[in-house]
């Protein structure tokens, strides 16, 4: 690759790396928090933008773009410890050569999903990511210098299984994944065959975006929840290892630090334990289906932990929203008045459309309260 890396000295200085520091397993004043999809619909100033723009080409106009991942960090300023690059996991099936529509509040739609083995033909291969996913970078690079350092960007990709998941079932999760699920049982190796060309470009995608200054990266593996234990072991964790290690070893290859990689494998918690040693990653995200004094006790020390509060709890309003929080809190910390160590406050999946901007506000308000360090809780 010809593309050039990026370094702390070409950007603002960070003024908050709490987020850093939680990241790396460390004790922190209070618990950072961020929440997945905290750049979209529920956000009135996105809906504008949106209402005048296609989702992609949102995607691919970095201007854009730098703008609808500015949105929830002015609008909770001083709330939240990160921002998001506002893109979406489905970038990579486009730059395999899939067409991928999203029209307004339907969710992601292909004309053309894939069928059977032969239409694997019909993929670009091997994929230029500098080429086909540049606008990702210029946007990451834009939106950092626009944040002057006042919370550290995270760059992200979908999991292997998550959008090979998508390219054969052709739309969203309301239909289920029946498609996709029938691929792993009648075609094993032509999926292992899609799973390892879609690895390759997480990797080189991950590390072109840490060049171009995202601070931390996270994998979406939403439909691990699709698969059995058995299944996610040979469908989904492999691949997920081979992003970390090469992604780690790429950025070394290239002089760079490695940035804390975080996945969030909803509804894998019965592989927390063999993640946290073999996975290669330094965060392990949760849904809300378990408890955190529970995934702690699995994980040991080895990695940091992020989420997990129920996202439909930001419905329940303000009193059963600061009643939850609270409660994470005391899992997450044990019940004890030192601070979290190596935790990251979130939902357990993305903010909903419906969700009130007040009552959001309320719940990072939260976090900043009980999760302090001192306080009983
Ligand atoms: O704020 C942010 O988090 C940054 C922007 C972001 C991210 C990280 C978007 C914008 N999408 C994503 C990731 C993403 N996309 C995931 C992983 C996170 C998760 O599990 O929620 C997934 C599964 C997708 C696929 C996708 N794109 C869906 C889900 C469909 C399903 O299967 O149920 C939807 C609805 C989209 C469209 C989308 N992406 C993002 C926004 C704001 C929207 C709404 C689309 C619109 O404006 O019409």
């Amino acid at each position: 690759a010809t593309a050039q890396s990026l370094t702390g000295n070409d950007f603002p200085p960070l003024k908050n790396d709490l987020i850093l520091r939680a990241a790396r397993g460390e004790r922190t004043e209070r618990a950072p928090v961020w929440v997945m999809r905290q750049a979209g619909r529920y956000l009135p100033e996105f809906r504008k933008v949106r209402e005048k723009h296609a989702f992609f080409d949102i995607c691919q106009t970095p201007a854009l773009a730098t703008e609808i991942t500015l949105q929830p960090i002015r609008r909770y300023a001083g709330l939240l410890d990160a921002a998001i690059i506002f893109s979406d996991i489905l970038v990579i099936p486009q730059a395999m050569g899939m067409i991928v529509e999203m029209p307004e509040g339907k969710g992601p739609t292909f004309p053309h999903p894939l069928a059977d083995p032969e239409d694997l033909s019909r993929l670009k291969h091997p994929v230029n990511v500098d080429q086909e996913l540049g606008y990702v970078f210029d946007a990451i690079t834009m939106t950092r210098k626009e944040l002057k350092g006042e919370v550290p960007l995270i760059g992200f990709c979908g999991s292997p299984w998550t959008l090979m998941a998508y390219m054969i079932q052709g739309g969203g999760s309301r239909g289920g994944f029946h498609s996709a699920k029938r691929w792993i049982f009648q075609y094993p190796t032509a999926s292992k065959e899609l799973l390892s060309r879609i690895t390759t470009i997480c990797v080189d995608f991950l590390i072109g975006q840490v060049r171009a200054g995202a601070q931390l990266v996270q994998v979406f593996d939403s439909w691990a929840s699709e698969l059995s234990p058995h299944d996610f072991q040979e469908f989904s964790l492999p691949y997920l290892c081979i992003i970390a290690h090469r992604v780690k070893s790429g950025l070394s290859e290239v002089g760079m630090e490695p940035v804390p990689m975080i996945l969030f494998a909803k509804g894998a918690n019965y592989a927390l334990e063999e993640l946290a040693i073999t996975g290669g990653y330094d965060v392990l995200g949760l849904d809300w289906c378990i408890d955190p004094l529970v995934a702690r006790h699995l994980v040991g020390d080895s990695v940091a932990l992020q989420g997990n509060i129920d996202p439909d709890i930001l419905y329940g309003g303000k009193e059963a929203i600061q009643r939850e929080v609270k409660r994470m809190c005391a899992s997450f910390r044990s019940n004890t008045t030192d601070g979290p160590k190596g935790w990251i406050a979130n939902l357990g999946h993305g903010i909903t459309p419906g969700v009130s901007t007040e009552d959001m506000g309320h719940f990072l308000s939260c976090v900043h309260k009980y999760s302090r360090q001192g306080d009983e809780v």
